[in-house]
């Protein structure tokens, strides 16, 4: 599995088919984000290459020589019965060279988790029926795409120090972390400061996040039915809390409780996937008057939108 984080102009140059002199001079120019060593030497991040590779759209001449294994075939479908495959199968190597090649084949990182990575977890979904074998390969299916969707979040760009903050997680009593990890890549990649709190947060905990980080943004991952029903009794002092802040929130998951939509609460927007959270997270980050809009079709069973959405959330 590759580890070194820097990459010489020599080994770009190499795996793009280019020459080392074209690399140092895009270095130079700023086109790529470099830096010197010590010695004076030009070196560049593995995520800065990647990322350049993948706003570039460019081909690897010789993916190996920065240690990318070459993805075999491109029929349509193929990248994601791989990506799908070895989830189900536990096979973490394959699963982080395949997602790194569609990350630098430029695919849209949505599109990939609510498609191949949801798929080949929710096809192993039945297995705890017929036994305890179910659940520890849940669990390494699971930590795969943990390590994976990980992987992929260290080549994005770190977001401006003055950003707006976006944190979530999954309710008290619900165990369940890669979408909410999914979610925070999502509106990372959108330019958020992403926090990720992970599953089972209890709800006095999170009110106190809110107070102390005063995110503008905030999302929810509900899978559990139990955690749901829980999240429906004590949701209170959450919803004060996010009033009062006037905190966005938006959730999620086959077991949001729809209840949410009606009544007082806070004004939960119901999003389905992580391609609707990315349009969403887009459109707020730049708060153009589109989001109602946006907001209304994805969650037309989601509360009249509150002022915030207008741009007028603090911590921005
Ligand atoms: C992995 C897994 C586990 C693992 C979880 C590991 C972990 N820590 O994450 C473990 C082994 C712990 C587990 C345990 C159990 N599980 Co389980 N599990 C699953 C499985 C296979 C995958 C869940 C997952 O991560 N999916 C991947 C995510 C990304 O997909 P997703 O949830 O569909 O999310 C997508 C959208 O909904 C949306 N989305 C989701 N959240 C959000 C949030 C926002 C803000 C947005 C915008 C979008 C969004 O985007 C995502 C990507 O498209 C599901 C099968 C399934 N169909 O999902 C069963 C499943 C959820 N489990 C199930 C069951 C019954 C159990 C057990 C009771 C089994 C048992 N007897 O032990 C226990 C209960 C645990 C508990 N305390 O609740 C049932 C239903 C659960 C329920 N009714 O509450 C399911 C549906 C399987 C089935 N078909 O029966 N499970």
């Amino acid at each position: 599995m590759v580890t070194e984080r820097y990459l010489s102009p020599k080994k770009f140059a190499a795996a793009l088919g280019v020459s080392e002199s074209s690399v140092k001079r895009w270095a130079d120019e700023g086109k790529i984000e470099s830096s010197r060593t010590e010695g004076g030497h030009r070196r560049i991040s593995r995520a800065a290459a990647y990322r350049y590779i993948r706003a570039n759209r460019l081909p690897l001449a010789d993916p190996a020589a920065i240690g990318i294994e070459p993805e075999d075939g491109d029929e349509p479908g193929k990248h994601a019965d791989a990506l799908i495959d070895a989830v189900k199968k536990g096979d973490e190597r394959r699963f982080i060279s395949v997602l790194t090649a569609r990350y630098l084949a430029g695919e849209n990182v949505a599109t990939l988790f609510d498609g191949p990575v949801a798929d080949g977890l929710h096809q192993i979904g039945d297995l705890w029926r017929h036994g305890p074998e179910g659940i520890h390969i849940e669990h390494r299916s699971t930590e795969v795409c943990i390590q994976g969707l990980s992987v992929l979040r260290s080549f994005l760009s770190e977001p401006a120090a003055d950003a707006p903050l976006a944190i979530g997680c999954s309710p008290s009593g619900d165990p369940y972390r890669v979408a909410s990890l999914m979610a925070s890549i999502i509106v990372a990649e959108a330019g958020w400061r992403d926090r990720n709190l992970g599953a089972d947060l209890p709800i006095e905990s999170l009110v106190s996040v809110m107070e102390t980080e005063r995110p503008r943004l905030l999302w929810l991952s509900f899978t559990s039915d139990a955690a749901s029903e829980a999240f429906l009794r004590k949701r209170s002092p959450f919803e004060e809390k996010a009033r009062e802040l006037q905190t966005v929130v938006v959730a999620g998951g086959r077991a949001f409780p729809r209840k949410l939509l009606k009544g007082e609460g806070c004004g939960y927007h119901f999003l389905s996937s992580m391609e609707a959270l990315d349009a969403f997270a887009r459109a707020l980050r730049v708060g153009t008057p589109s989001i109602g809009t946006a907001a209304r079709v994805e969650s037309e069973k989601s509360i009249e939108l509150g002022p915030v959405f207008r741009g007028t959330g603090n911590n921005a």
